[in-house]
């Protein structure tokens, strides 16, 4: 018998929980149903590992009444032409915030103390002898920590930092008093963050602006020493000025959860490096976090499909 749930859109194949969650509530047709007859009985658009939404997809579903994304992040997705046309976009803000600067910081301690080299060496043939001279990182406590973007992932980086008795400066678009005055962090000029900061932590959204936020000038202007570490998005960072960097010992080590192109291709020059240390996009992988932001997805999606408010809502700029 054919399905009378609502036909919903999916960058299938979901994780096991998140298909559970939804599938006793919506029919969800893969991605390339977009293309094929019966598309305009599709009536919402689901996005799970950031397929791009824009308006040639949404001419092709013409009764598409919601977008809910799986995540906080939707560079993916055109809100403005999505508005243009009523359909609301949901996204998951907030639940992420604290497993995300978590693995900034992992990143940062790892990066900073070269975690992943030293357990491959003391894995590997050569670790033979105990010595003192090998391996040297860098100190976190007492050293300043940068942050481009003090939004919610941002200030928990910064609390993270205070408790790791690091300075904390900040750029942001908008000053934050609120911060500055909650966890004692410094606003500052972008140069000065640069030429400032023994790790820079990038936390903005993807958008015209921030694309390429850090290219060739920006890491002439970090110290020698320095370590980047990228949460945000890889296109955040220009990927041929940072290997080229990287390679050169421009500056110190890159610790990385997204890049550009995403995957790199398998063979890029950046993951030759052993300064770099990078995961596969895992700032909000744990099971409680992704937990949440299946059940915020699944309120907006259902709120959409009733042609209700959703309960997150992302505004178009
Ligand atoms: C998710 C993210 O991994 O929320 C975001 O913007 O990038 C991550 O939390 C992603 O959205 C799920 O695909």
């Amino acid at each position: 018998m054919p399905s009378v749930l609502p036909k919903v859109l999916a960058d299938l194949p979901l994780s096991q929980a998140v298909g559970d969650l939804l599938k006793p509530h919506v029919d969800l047709v893969p991605w390339d149903a977009a293309d094929q007859s019966g598309a305009d009985a599709v009536v919402a658009v689901y996005t799970y590992g950031h397929p791009t939404v824009n308006g040639s997809l949404l001419d092709k579903l013409p009764k598409v009444r919601v977008i809910s994304n799986f995540g906080v992040g939707v560079d993916h997705i055109d809100v403005p032409e999505a508005t243009r046309r009523g359909i609301p976009v949901g996204n998951t803000p907030g639940v992420l915030d604290g497993a995300t600067a978590d693995m900034a910081f992992t990143l940062l301690l790892a990066a900073g103390r070269r975690l992943v080299e030293g357990d491959r060496y003391a894995r590997g043939p050569n670790f033979l002898r105990y010595d003192p001279s090998y391996m040297l990182g860098r100190e976190i406590h007492g050293t300043t920590v940068g942050i481009f973007g003090m939004g919610r992932i941002g200030s928990q980086v910064a609390r993270r930092a205070r408790g790791f008795d690091m300075n904390v400066l900040y750029h942001n678009r908008n000053r934050r008093p609120d911060v500055e005055q909650a966890l004692g962090v410094r606003y500052a000029l972008r140069d000065e963050v640069l030429a400032q900061s023994d790790y820079v932590v990038l936390t903005v959204p993807l958008t015209a602006e921030t694309r390429h936020l850090i290219g060739r000038a920006e890491l002439a202007k970090m110290k020698s020493t320095a370590i980047l570490i990228n949460v945000a998005r890889g296109p955040v960072v220009d990927t041929d000025a940072l290997t080229e960097a990287l390679a050169r010992r421009q500056i110190y080590a890159a610790g990385l959860d997204v890049t550009d192109p995403e995957p790199l291709p398998r063979g890029h020059p950046l993951l030759k490096l052993d300064n770099v240390t990078i995961v596969p996009h895992l700032g909000s992988a744990t099971d409680q976090t992704r937990g949440r932001m299946a059940e915020m997805s699944l309120k907006n999606l259902l709120a959409g499909l009733q042609k209700e408010a959703l309960p997150f809502r992302v505004v178009a700029k």
